[in-house]
C-alpha cells in the first residue's frame, strides 16, 4: 500500500493480457522524441512531478554538439510534453544568475514546501548537483552534494530523524566499470555526512547500481526501483531492479529482488545512441488505486512510460527476494 497522496489523474493502462510481467510499457512508447526540441539529438533519462492539478519536468536533451543540459517542460496528460526550447537558468540566492543547468539524469523530489532537483553536474568531473524551486519556475543552485566522481544522487521525499537522505553511487570519471549505492544525510541540503553503505552491485547487475526515481512509502518500507548493469560481450545493459528499504533506516535493505524487473527489449530500447538501456528517473503514483507509471530513458535517446501495481510489485519482490 502507498503511503502518500491520491493521484487520480496520472497515465495508466492496465496490464495487457496475457503478460505476466510485474512492470508493463505503456502502448504509444516513446513519449517523448529524440528531437522535439529545436537543436536536440536526444530527449531521455527526464523527471516528472504532479503539480497543482497537471505536471510539470525537468528533461535532459543532448543537443547536436552533445551538451547536455536541463529543460522544463509541462504537461496536463502527463504523457504529452511541452519541453522549453532554452535550458533552465539557475541563479544563487542573491538572485544573480548563474548559467544555465548543465549536466544530465535529473531526478525532483519535493519535499515540505520545496521541488529539489538533482543531476549529474560537473565540477573536475561528475558529482551531484542541487537546486530547488518554491513554484517550479525559478530554480536556485546550492552548494553540489558531494566530491567528484559522484552519479545518481536521490533525493528521500521526507526527512527521516530530522535529516535529508540522498542515495547516490560514487564513480569515477569515466564509464564507470564498478559501483554501489551508498546513503548520506544532511541537516540543511548542504553539508552530507553520516554516510551508510546500502547495496552492492551483484547478480544480473553485477557491474554497478544505481538509485532511479525518488523512493515510494509504502506500508513494507521504502520501495526503490533502481538501475542495474550487467556487462556482456557485446556492451552493458541498463535493466531496472527492485527493493525494499528500512523505513525508519533506509540503509538497510528489507528485500531485494533477485529477477529484473525490466529489461530492455523493445526497438527503442535497444536502438539508440546507447543501445540496450531502460534507465528509470521518476515515477508518478497513487495511494487510492496502487497504480504507478515509471518515466525511464530508452536507449539514451527517448523518453517512455511503463506501469506497475504497487501490492503486486512488492509481492514479487518479496516471493523473489534474494
Ligand atoms: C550513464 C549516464 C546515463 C546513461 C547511461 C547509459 O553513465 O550517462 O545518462 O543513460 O550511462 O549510457
Amino acid at each position: 500500500m502507498i503511503i502518500g497522496e491520491n493521484l487520480t489523474n496520472m497515465p495508466w493502462q492496465d496490464r495487457p493480457e496475457g503478460c505476466q510481467d510485474s512492470v508493463w510499457r505503456y502502448s504509444n512508447n516513446p513519449i517523448v522524441k529524440r528531437n522535439q526540441i529545436p537543436g536536440a539529438n536526444s530527449i531521455f533519462n527526464s523527471a516528472v512531478i504532479a503539480k497543482e492539478g497537471a505536471f510539470v519536468g525537468i528533461f535532459r536533451s543532448d543537443n547536436t554538439a552533445m551538451e547536455q543540459h536541463l529543460f522544463l517542460g509541462k504537461s496536463m496528460n502527463a504523457i504529452d510534453w511541452d519541453i522549453e526550447h532554452n535550458p533552465l537558468p539557475l541563479y544563487n540566492e542573491k538572485d544573480e544568475l548563474l548559467g544555465v543547468a548543465c549536466g544530465y539524469d535529473p531526478r525532483v523530489c519535493l519535499i515540505e514546501d520545496r521541488y529539489v532537483v538533482t543531476w549529474c553536474n560537473n565540477y573536475h568531473g561528475p558529482t551531484i548537483g542541487v537546486a530547488y524551486s518554491y513554484d517550479f519556475k525559478k530554480f536556485y543552485q546550492m552548494e553540489n552534494a558531494f566530491l567528484p566522481f559522484n552519479r545518481n544522487g536521490v533525493l528521500f521525499p521526507k526527512k527521516i530523524a530530522g535529516k535529508y537522505i540522498m542515495l547516490s553511487r560514487p564513480s569515477d570519471n569515466g564509464h564507470t566499470p564498478f559501483g554501489d549505492m551508498y546513503l548520506s544525510q544532511s541537516f540543511d541540503l548542504e553539508h552530507w555526512g553520516y554516510h551508510r553503505f546500502v547495496m552492492k552491485a551483484e547478480g544480473w547487475a553485477w557491474t554497478k547500481i544505481g538509485a532511479g526515481p525518488i523512493p515510494i512509502e509504502t506500508d513494507e518500507g521504502w520501495l526503490l526501483i533502481f538501475h542495474g548493469v550487467g556487462t556482456t560481450c557485446n556492451g552493458l545493459i541498463y535493466s531496472m531492479g527492485a527493493a525494499i528499504l528500512d523505513i525508519d533506516e533506509p540503509w538497510k535493505v528489507k528485500y531485494r529482488c533477485k529477477p529484473f524487473i525490466f529489461h530492455p527489449t523493445e526497438i527503442y530500447e535497444c536502438v539508440g545512441d546507447v543501445p540496450n538501456v531502460t534507465f528509470p528517473c521518476a515515477t508518478l503514483q497513487d495511494a487510492s488505486t496502487g497504480r504507478i507509471a515509471i518515466y525511464y530513458g530508452a536507449a539514451d535517446t527517448v523518453v517512455a512510460l511503463a506501469f506497475t501495481q504497487v501490492d503486486e510489485l512488492i509481492g514479487f519482490i518479496k516471493k523473489n527476494a534474494q
